[in-house]
């Protein structure tokens, strides 16, 4: 403490280096052995499969030529002849471990030649298109080490998506002398990485893409098991909802409704699963697999809701993944033809008008004088809550999506059982009380200080980003092989982006992107999940898994998800 002096020790008190942020600051992320002597060298890697659709050789003919490179240690350490100034750029929403593939990339290129610059684009790719940069230091990539967020850069969601922006991308490259550009995001930002390296080639800058997304929907079998990020956003909400097992447990008498972030896939709430043995847990590719109705979803959680009951049990927590609309049938064909809608509406409206500033009577009258709406959808329409209605009329994102961040599919599912319940009880079929809370966890946990597992994740793959550039590489993925494995196993490679992507409607359009990867059904951890979830439903099996550690063996932990997939 700061002596006698009380401002002094107010100061102390009150002051933003807390003691953890500076122990985090310490930690020098572990690299693996074909990238700890620095930038390491490429040769092709065979045994996958990975031919670009036909449509992708067209739009993207000189990137989709690219094949499958591994990354093995530079026995020579080559310099290269020239200093290199390399880009960077934050897209898409914060996901922890940024500031480390930051932290990689200028590590590896200070040590390649201590002349390398590393730019760092402002706010996203719109700094790109602006010109908006900073130079990277040394002092800022010591502070932002091991922390969570984007704040070092920014970052944002515009889309690259015309020949204007791209040739003010190309300007800005040109004028800033680089030769390489990495773009950390998610699908739409490695596919925003794909066309730059399409169309800068022939300015001279590479472009590389890193996988980046809380949403764990970024893979690739056997390359690409999880996306930086994911594990450290469901360890932050698994700490949320383990605190909720442990409440609900002492108090006996709420039901806990948690809204866990993720966009459409279900990754997220299935590792939270794992983390935390909750009493339902709802998987959107198993409902749509199985074809239910919302009142079937409905019907899911209160048959949990009335057994516990039975057994005197008047409390419990459930999962919903953010994005579970989109799996029940009925709900994903009015998004798709609202958004279909919206994207025809605003681009053929006057300037100043757009589809958001009608009033909801209006939107709702657009929509029903549409070609493509039927009376049908109508009926399924006003069928649902008031709640869901206005919620699948929100403004989609720059990409054209459907923001299910933005829909409180909890509020409208705990509203729906409670209706139910209603109807039981006057059956004489449920005799239980049904208290509630609803939770959204998402934003918190997306800013959330990184796991040890994507603080040296993050960082390899930073390294692992120059080693691609410094070898010639554009219009590739930088990846680690074998997380699973200790760090002195992991194997950096370089997956071709053209191989990622498929057609998909976007904005009204088919659009080539990169395919999300959704809950594998087949997956041994899905099976796994199947089976243990039954007994999770009545008995209370609640696991507390606490705050992300950073020392002690709890520190060394990794997704239970990428562990259970793979197991002999
Ligand atoms: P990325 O795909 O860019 O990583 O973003 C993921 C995400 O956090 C989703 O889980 C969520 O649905 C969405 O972003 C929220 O977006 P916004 O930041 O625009 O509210």
């Amino acid at each position: 403490m700061a002596g006698d002096n009380p401002q002094a020790q107010i100061e102390e008190l009150l002051g933003t280096d807390t003691v953890f942020r500076a122990e985090r600051r310490a930690y020098r992320p572990h690299l693996c052995p074909a990238l700890a002597g620095g930038a390491g060298v490429t040769r092709p890697l065979g045994g996958f499969d990975l031919e670009p659709f036909k449509i992708a050789c067209e739009q993207l003919p000189f990137v989709s030529r690219n094949k499958l490179l591994e990354i093995v240690p530079d026995g020579k350490q080559t310099r290269p002849d020239r200093p290199r100034r390399i880009g960077i750029v934050l897209s898409g929403g914060p996901a922890p471990g940024g500031h480390n593939v930051i932290a990689g990339l200028f590590d590896a290129a200070k040590r390649a030649h201590p002349d390398n610059k590393i730019i760092g684009f402002l706010a996203g790719p719109k700094g790109i298109i602006t010109g908006k940069h900073t130079e990277v230091t040394r002092e800022m990539v010591e502070d932002h080490l091991n922390s969570g967020g984007f704040h070092m850069l920014g970052t944002g969601r515009d889309k690259i998506d015309n020949t204007e922006k791209m040739s003010q991308c190309r300007q800005t490259c040109a004028a800033l002398e680089l030769s390489g550009l990495v773009v950390v995001g998610g699908d739409d930002s490695n596919t925003n990485a794909a066309f730059l390296a399409e169309n800068l080639r022939e300015a001279g800058t590479q472009v590389i893409g890193i996988p980046k997304t809380i949403d764990g929907d970024l893979q690739v079998p056997g390359l690409l098991q999880v996306p930086f990020g994911f594990h450290s956003a469901c360890m932050a909400f698994a700490t949320e909802v383990g605190n909720l097992n442990s409440d609900c447990k002492s108090d006996l008498k709420y039901w806990h409704f948690n809204r866990l972030m993720g966009r459409s896939a279900s990754h997220i709430a299935m590792e939270v699963a794992f983390q935390t043995h909750p009493n339902v847990i709802l998987i959107g590719e198993e409902i749509e697999e199985k074809e239910l109705t919302i009142h079937n979803v409905v019907r899911l959680i209160a048959d949990v809701v009335v057994e516990r009951a039975r057994m005197g049990k008047n409390y419990g927590t459930i999962l919903i993944p953010e994005g579970i609309l989109e799996f029940i049938h009925e709900v994903n064909v009015l998004i798709i033809k609202i958004s279909y809608i919206i994207a025809t509406y605003n681009r053929e409206a006057e300037e100043g008008e757009s589809f958001h500033n009608l009033s909801f009577e209006e939107q709702v009258q657009l929509i029903d004088n549409s070609d493509i709406w039927r009376d049908y959808d109508s009926r399924v329409f006003l069928g649902f809550p008031s709640l869901l209605q206005k919620g699948l009329l929100l403004p989609r994102d720059s990409h054209g999506n459907f923001q299910y961040a933005l829909v409180n599919t909890e509020r409208i599912l705990l509203e729906m059982v409670a209706t139910y319940l209603r109807k039981q009880r006057a059956k004489g079929i449920y005799k239980g009380t049904f208290r509630t809370q609803n939770h959204y966890y998402g934003y918190d946990g997306r800013g959330t200080f990184p796991t040890k597992f994507d603080c040296d994740y993050a960082y390899n793959l930073g390294f692992a980003a120059y080693s691609l550039l410094a070898n010639g590489a554009t219009g590739y993925m930088a990846a680690i092989k074998d997380l699973h494995l200790p760090v002195d196993k992991w194997q950096p490679v370089g997956i071709p982006l053209a191989a990622l992507m498929h057609l998909e409607e976007r904005k009204g359009r088919l659009e080539l992107v990169i395919q999300k990867q959704k809950v594998d059904l087949e997956s041994r951890a899905f099976k796994i999940l199947e089976r243990e979830r039954q007994k999770w439903a009545l008995e209370d099996c609640y696991r507390f898994p606490g705050p992300i550690q950073f020392s002690g063996p709890g520190a060394e932990s990794k997704p239970i998800t990428l562990m259970l997939n793979s197991l002999g």
